[in-house]
Formats: C-alpha cells, sequence, structure tokens
C-alpha cells in the first residue's frame, strides 16, 4: 500500500517536472535558433530557462564554428558563460547587442513582463535596454492576459537598503496592496542582489491600474528605488514552450 501510494504521489510529480524543464528546452532553443546571428554581441539573461539558450548557443558556436560575444545580466549568467566557454564580455566593450535572451515571471497580454523573481532585474533591465531585440524564453506557466494571474509573488523592486522603509510605505500608500521584504531561503537576512541592494515584492491589489507604463514610471520616482521588475514595451518576441514540444510565439 506504502508503495502505491508512494507512486501515486511522486510519478506524477516527476513527469510534470519533466514537461516543465521540455518545455523551457524548446522555447530557449528555437530563441536561439532564430535570434542568435554569428559576429554578433548578445545579452544572456538570468534563470532555469536561460541555462537552456546558452546550452544550446554552444551547440551552434562549436558546430557552426561561430563568435558570439555574451554579455551577462548576473553573476548567474556570467558563470554560464564561463562554464559553458563562451566567449565573456560587458557593455563597456559592447554597449550596443544585436539580442538579449532572457526569461521571465510572467508575461501579459501586451507582453508586459514581470521579471525579478531570481533577484536580477536590474542588469538584465540594462542589458534588455542596450539590445535591439529583447527576446523571451519561458515555459507556458509565465503566458497569462494580466500579470498576477499566473506569478503570485508580486512585483520584484530593487532598492537601497537604507530606503527599504520608506519605499515600501510610499508604494503602499500610492497604490495600495502590500509590499514585503524579500528575505533569504534561510530567513537570516535580507535577500541581496549582486548590486549590494534589497528586493521588495509588491503584491499589488488585483483590481489594480493596468496601465503599467504609468504605474513603472511611478515607482521609479520614488527616492530609494533603483529599479522595477516591471518590463513595458520592451519585448520584441516571446517564445512560451509547451508540454506537448510545441511553442507559442507572441511578439
Ligand atoms: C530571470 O529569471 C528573472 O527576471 C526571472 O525572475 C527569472 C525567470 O526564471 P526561470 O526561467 O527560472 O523561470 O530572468
Amino acid at each position: 500500500i506504502l508503495n502505491k501510494l508512494l507512486a501515486q504521489i511522486f510519478i506524477p510529480k516527476f513527469f510534470s517536472t519533466m514537461s516543465l524543464e521540455s518545455s523551457k528546452r524548446v522555447a530557449a532553443y528555437k530563441a536561439v535558433d532564430e535570434w542568435v546571428k554569428p559576429n554578433t554581441a548578445i545579452g544572456i539573461g538570468s534563470g532555469s530557462t536561460v541555462i537552456y539558450a546558452v546550452e544550446r548557443l554552444k551547440q551552434r558556436v562549436v558546430n557552426e564554428n561561430i563568435k558570439v560575444f555574451c554579455v551577462p545580466t548576473s553573476f548567474q549568467a556570467r558563470q554560464l558563460i564561463i562554464s559553458n566557454g563562451l566567449i565573456l564580455s560587458d557593455l563597456e566593450a559592447h554597449p550596443e547587442l544585436d539580442c538579449a535572451i532572457d526569461g521571465a515571471d510572467e508575461a501579459d497580454a501586451n507582453l508586459t513582463l514581470i521579471k525579478g523573481g531570481g533577484g536580477c532585474l536590474l542588469q538584465e533591465k540594462v542589458v534588455a535596454s542596450c539590445a535591439q531585440s529583447l527576446i523571451i524564453v519561458a515555459d507556458y506557466t509565465k503566458d497569462s492576459t494580466k500579470l498576477g494571474q499566473q506569478y503570485r509573488k508580486g512585483i520584484p523592486i530593487e532598492v537601497v537598503p537604507m530606503a527599504y522603509v520608506p519605499v515600501k510605505r510610499k508604494i503602499e500608500g500610492l497604490f495600495g496592496g502590500s509590499v514585503n521584504l524579500r528575505m533569504s531561503v534561510a530567513k537570516a537576512g535580507p535577500c541581496v542582489t549582486d548590486n549590494g541592494n534589497f528586493l521588495l515584492d509588491w503584491q499589488f491589489p488585483t483590481d489594480a491600474d493596468s496601465d503599467w507604463a504609468a504605474v513603472n514610471r511611478d515607482i521609479l520616482m520614488i527616492p530609494g528605488v533603483v529599479e522595477s521588475g516591471l518590463f513595458v514595451n520592451m519585448v520584441r518576441k516571446a517564445y512560451f514552450g509547451l508540454a506537448d514540444g510545441n511553442v507559442t510565439e507572441r511578439c
């Protein structure tokens, strides 16, 4: 009985994890095949889906004997570029990028994104702003019509540490909802970003103003805010991998 019970719990979980991973892989492979051109500089995003993009990039670099200069958006991306033997570059050497390939926590009908669930939003936004095309790779769970439908942890906002309380109060006062300081997994202290800042997660009200461009502008006006995880009007194309191996493309 115990074996049967364990199988009922773990086998479906195993297969759903597998299909999520394979949906990330198909999206990432397709994006790399369609967007990466030889002898260009590209941005490398962060997160688990980007790992597959780098995997594909490495295959192409080796098989086609091409050169691609890779600009990381985080410590994780930097490590990924180095460990895959790709050419590490930066915005000093390559301030203009052909494309940036990155993940997302959620994309709405207009391809407005929530990013930063993994903590890397600032460098991701800087790199994306230097790219001619921001290309998003994600699994099907990130594809939504309205922000907040899929990603429930709120909009990440990177703040200067000494300002986290006033910024929290100002956001709650201006827009409602609740703002929480993101804590480390062990809850021993706050999460610290690659840039030495703290992260707030804003659980916005479900009836929040969906003029996200205006909301983003207002958030960025608050002293102490470094960057928000709202990416508005930045995406050229998004690829959402499906469990059956197909890819939904949106632009
Ligand atoms: C980063 O990775 C973040 O902006 C976003 O939070 C996350 C998406 O990661 P994953 O591909 O693991 O879902 O790009």
